[in-house]
């Protein structure tokens, strides 16, 4: 195949990681914005290199012109997870979406690789518009911890230097890295819903001083009271410092009610 061929064979999976990288990340970003714990801590999205395709293809036989069907990886999202329950919560909630179908799926996590892989993968079909129009392409989406893609990451990188012969000490000390990862797994989930209250609590004192600092922003624009924006602004510093979560929401609600006075007084005019 020409390179402009590849080129524009790749172009849909290029738009569909994408977006669905953006898509991943409004559910951690709205999660967060609602001051509630995400089950997904971060997103990475890549596109296989042409030579990988290839690679892959003789590899396993493929003819060139069944890559698309027989490869299921072109496009790869990873979704990182803080804990193992996590990765069940995203699965499911894969599994409600409209915009992709699942083609099926690997646990890895249940039945972890001999190497000491675990990981969980879904292919699935996702619906792109390009330029150059309609296509439905397969995506591979893999779910895993932090610490499995610690593991994973590592891994992968002795298997590019060893040429995927990686020698046996090794091997079986990436082994036993596999079981210290699964144990930090499950240690973590013993703390999970200490962990997540400290989340929770510290991403709801954020969303609200940050509400404070929109309405005292706002405040400022509209009143020409200099003494009443001072004395705004020294009451949030003093009681930051003292940072009681309660007193904070108590003032904002104050401030709520400054602010609606004052588009009320803007009505009225
Ligand atoms: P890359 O460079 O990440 O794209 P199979 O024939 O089923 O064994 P297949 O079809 O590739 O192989 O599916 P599988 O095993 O589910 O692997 C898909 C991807 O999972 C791999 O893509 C890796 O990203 C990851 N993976 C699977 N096994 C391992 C492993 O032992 N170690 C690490 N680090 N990653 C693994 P690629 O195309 O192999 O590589």
């Amino acid at each position: 195949m020409e390179t402009n061929k590849w080129r524009e064979l790749l172009i849909p999976y290029q738009q569909a990681v994408q977006e669905m990288q953006v898509k991943f990340e409004s559910i951690a970003n709205e999660n967060h914005r609602l001051g509630q714990y995400s089950p997904i801590e971060y997103v990475t999205v890549r596109v296989k290199k042409i030579s990988s395709i290839l690679e892959k293809a003789k590899k396993k036989g493929y003819m060139l012109s069944d890559i698309e069907d027989e490869i299921e990886d072109i496009a790869g999202v990873r979704i990182i997870c803080q804990f193992v329950e996590d990765i069940e919560k995203v699965v499911d909630l894969i599994k409600s979406r409209k915009d992709m179908t699942i083609k099926y799926e690997k646990d890895y996590i249940a039945n972890s690789k001999s190497s000491g892989y675990k990981s969980y993968h879904m292919i699935v079909y996702y619906d792109v518009h390009t330029a150059l129009g309609f296509k439905r392409i397969q995506a591979e989406i893999q779910i895993r911890t932090l610490a499995m893609n610690f593991w994973a990451t590592i891994e992968h990188s002795l298997n590019y230097k060893y040429k995927h012969n990686i020698p046996e000490n090794i091997r079986q000390r990436l082994i036993a890295a596999a079981e210290a990862a699964h144990n930090m797994d499950s240690e973590m989930s013993t703390i999970r819903s200490e962990v997540m209250d400290a989340q929770d609590s510290f991403q709801f004192k954020s969303s609200i001083i940050a509400d404070i600092l929109n309405n005292i922003q706002n405040i400022s624009k509209v009143s020409n009271d200099d003494e009443e924006i001072t004395k705004i602004q020294d009451e949030f510093y003093m009681l930051w410092e003292k940072g009681d979560i309660d007193e904070l929401v108590e003032y904002n609600q104050r401030l709520d009610i400054v602010a609606e006075n004052y588009k009320a007084q803007s009505i009225h005019i």
